[in-house]
Parts: C-alpha cells; sequence; structure tokens
C-alpha cells in the first residue's frame, strides 16, 4: 500500500437515549473518522475517543494531535506498507494513545482487506459467519425503568444483557432482572467503581449467577482485581486495565480475570486485538468484544474481529438503529430475531459509507498530504 494522503473528520452524532455510566452520562458523540487513501480504494477507521477523558485518557483533541503531529508523519515516512501487521512498529515510539493508533491502523486494515478483494474478517482468520450480539444498559432511574428497559430488549433477541452498575444501584437492579427474567444472560459492569473495601458486596452478589463482573476495581489495577477474584465465585473480566498483549499475559498469570473485553481501539489495534484473543485462547480465558457506542465504521470493525473463534460470549456490538437514528454506513448492520449479526460477504469492512450522513455529522476535516511532509519527529 502506497499511502499518499490521509484526511482526519471530527462528527458529532445524537445517541437515541442518554447513556449513563459509573464515570458520567453521554448524551451523543464527538469523534474522529479516518480515511486513509490507497492507489485504488480508501480505508476507514473510527477513534472510539471521547471530548472527556473519563473512560481513558485521551480525548477528541489529543487524537488529532498525536495523529497531526506524529502518527500521520510517521505513516507517510515509510514508502510503502505492505501489511497493516507492521503500522504497530510504525507507531511505536509513541507511548499509548492507543485510541489515535487504532483509528489509522483500522483503516489500513479496511484498505488492505479492500485491496486483496476480501473481507476484513476473513483476511484476519475469522471463521464464524454470523455473531452472536449482546446489549449494554446505562444506568436507569428505578427498577422498574430497568426492568422495563431488559424487557424490550430480550423481545428483540439479544442473546447477553449487560447493565451498568455503580454503587447503590447494584444488587437490587440485579436482584429485580433475576425476580422478573429468570435465568437469562446477565452480567454487570462497574466501570472501576468499586474498591477492596467493597468485597462483601460482590460476596453478596455471588448468588445471582452473573456471567461476570466487568472492571469491578481500579482502571489501572490487575493486583487487587486478583485478590477479589479469590474471594468470590463470579468470574471477573477485565476492561480498562487491559492495554496490551503484556498486560493481558500479566492478568492471566495473576489470576486477575477469568474472561477479557477487548477493544480495538483500547489495544491499539487490530493486530493487537488479535494478539490478545490468541494468548487468552491458549489459556483459555474466553474474550468478548467491547463497544464504545461506535458509529456504523467502528461497529464494522467490531464485528469483523468477532468472527475470530475464541470470541465465544455475545459482544457489546448492537444493531445501528439501537444507537442512532441515521448511521454513517448503508445498509446499516441490522440483527435478526435470534439476536446474531450476518458478517458481510464484500471486501473491507464490507459496508458502503452513507456519503450524504457522513457529510451532515462532519464538523471539521483536515487533509495530509504525503507531498507536502515536511516534518521530521
Ligand atoms: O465500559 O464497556 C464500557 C460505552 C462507553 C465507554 C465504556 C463502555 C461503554 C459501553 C457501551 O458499555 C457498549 C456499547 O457500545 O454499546
Ligand atoms: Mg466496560
Amino acid at each position: 500500500m502506497k499511502i499518499e494522503k490521509v484526511v482526519l473528520r471530527k462528527l458529532k452524532m445524537d445517541l437515541k437515549f442518554p447513556f449513563q455510566t459509573s464515570f458520567g452520562t453521554s448524551e451523543g458523540r464527538e469523534f474522529l473518522i479516518t480515511e486513509v487513501y490507497g492507489e485504488n480504494h480508501i480505508g476507514y477507521g473510527e477513534c472510539v475517543v471521547d471530548t472527556k477523558p473519563f473512560y481513558s485518557e485521551e480525548t477528541v483533541q489529543t487524537a488529532w494531535h498525536m495523529m497531526r503531529d506524529f502518527l500521520i508523519p510517521f505513516l507517510f515516512q515509510k514508502e510503502e506498507i505492505l501489511h497493516p501487521n507492521e503500522v504497530r512498529d510504525i507507531f511505536r515510539k509513541v507511548r499509548r494513545h492507543n485510541m489515535a493508533k487504532s483509528a489509522l491502523e483500522g483503516a489500513i486494515w479496511d484498505l488492505y482487506a479492500k485491496e486483496q478483494g476480501k473481507p476484513l474478517a476473513e483476511v484476519i482468520g475469522g471463521e464464524k459467519k454470523q455473531i452472536s450480539v449482546g446489549v449494554s444498559i446505562g444506568i436507569q432511574k428505578t427498577k422498574e425503568d430497568l426492568v422495563e428497559i431488559v424487557g424490550k430488549y430480550l423481545e428483540q433477541g439479544f442473546q447477553k444483557i449487560k447493565i451498568k452498575i455503580k454503587p447503590g444501584k447494584d444488587i437490587e437492579m440485579l436482584q429485580a432482572i433475576r425476580d422478573q427474567f429468570g435465568d437469562i444472560p446477565l452480567m454487570a459492569d462497574a466501570n472501576s467503581a468499586y474498591t477492596l473495601d467493597d468485597i462483601h458486596l460482590f460476596k453478596q452478589m455471588d448468588p445471582l449467577h452473573l456471567m461476570m463482573f466487568e472492571q469491578p476495581l481500579a482502571h489501572d489495577d490487575i493486583i487487587d482485581h486478583a485478590k477479589l477474584q479469590e474471594a468470590i465465585k463470579t468470574p471477573i473480566c477485565l476492561d480498562e486495565s487491559i492495554h496490551s498483549v503484556e498486560d493481558a499475559r500479566k492478568a492471566i498469570e495473576l489470576g486477575s480475570c477469568k474472561i477479557i473485553n477487548i477493544k480495538i481501539g483500547r489495544v491499539g489495534g487490530i493486530a493487537e486485538a488479535i494478539k490478545i484473543h490468541d494468548l487468552c485462547k491458549e489459556n483459555q480465558i474466553p474474550v468478548w468484544c467491547g463497544g464504545m457506542l461506535e458509529s456504523g465504521i467502528g461497529r464494522a470493525h467490531n464485528l469483523a474481529i468477532t468472527s475470530l473463534d475464541n470470541f465465544t460470549i455475545p459482544g457489546d456490538t448492537a444493531p445501528s438503529a439501537r444507537y442512532w437514528e441515521e448511521d454513517i454506513i448503508q445498509p446499516e448492520i441490522e440483527m435478526n430475531e435470534k439476536g446474531e449479526i450476518e458478517l458481510s460477504a464484500k471486501p473491507g469492512l464490507g459496508y458502503e459509507i452513507n456519503q450524504g450522513a457522513l457529510e451532515r455529522y462532519t464538523v471539521s476535516t483536515e487533509t495530509f498530504l504525503k507531498s507536502k511532509l515536511q516534518t521530521e519527529k
């Protein structure tokens, strides 16, 4: 691939509903789309940042800065990229900024797959033709509201219900769902809202037989999680704590979790996501694909990695209509009544860009040309 041009776009899209987690409420998303121009195709990527550094330290502005001033110049310094696996090395000098790196890397994977004329899932060795889907439900005001929403999603066919929890909005909420719907596949995501002082609470929740507690303790911890896992039966799943295959290796060695949530943006790209998937598979640690309220572009990347065989737990990869009045891809991503999404058989991400929608949601753009590169970084 000879990359001569990259376009960055900032988009603003309203969510159909406010999404509340233990760290805040989102009414919509501001994020970045990357377009990487090869000789015959354009690859698309999504940078899953937010305006606020509350889930991770990156923001819309830090990602733009990293891409403009470091990552894009590094790409342009290469005469040619033969395989997307090279991108990790090209970006290696930049510490962290995984969401920024991933946005460009993902576009290069799409471009590569389009040049090969194959679906991205096939290019990365994914064999599933359809994937199982769950839904992530934000914190609700009352148990009654929550039970009603869960009922609606179960009716639509979702194969896993994940609810967000925080202190004071946990055991009662989960118990209400169990009372109403029995033994459904149910899990809880705390986004780091608890500490080891809350061990008694987790022990109290053990009899609810949840599929897992996602990231109960600090966002950067793997030691206390091992202590908590030792004390409870419900599996712990790590999200925020895992940024690389090395992090995953250490967490597995310590016994900090029994399941890992893989988010492409959080780990710096598809190549690293695959490494984590493979390591987990060797260690009998099931994985599932997390979500960052993506637009269709990021969502299509998520579907592609979920085609790998150790993604055995339904992910947070709900269809477009759960989030958006109108998505930026065509056709939109749809789920059948069994809670499955059919993978596209078309090359690359497998969806067309809805150019009108993309333009309407774009609030700013910047174009970078290799021919204009003058930086020495
Ligand atoms: O912790 O998994 C998370 C959304 C934003 C930030 C963090 C998380 C989430 C979700 C939403 O749970 C999953 C989705 O995209 O539907
Ligand atoms: Mg999470």
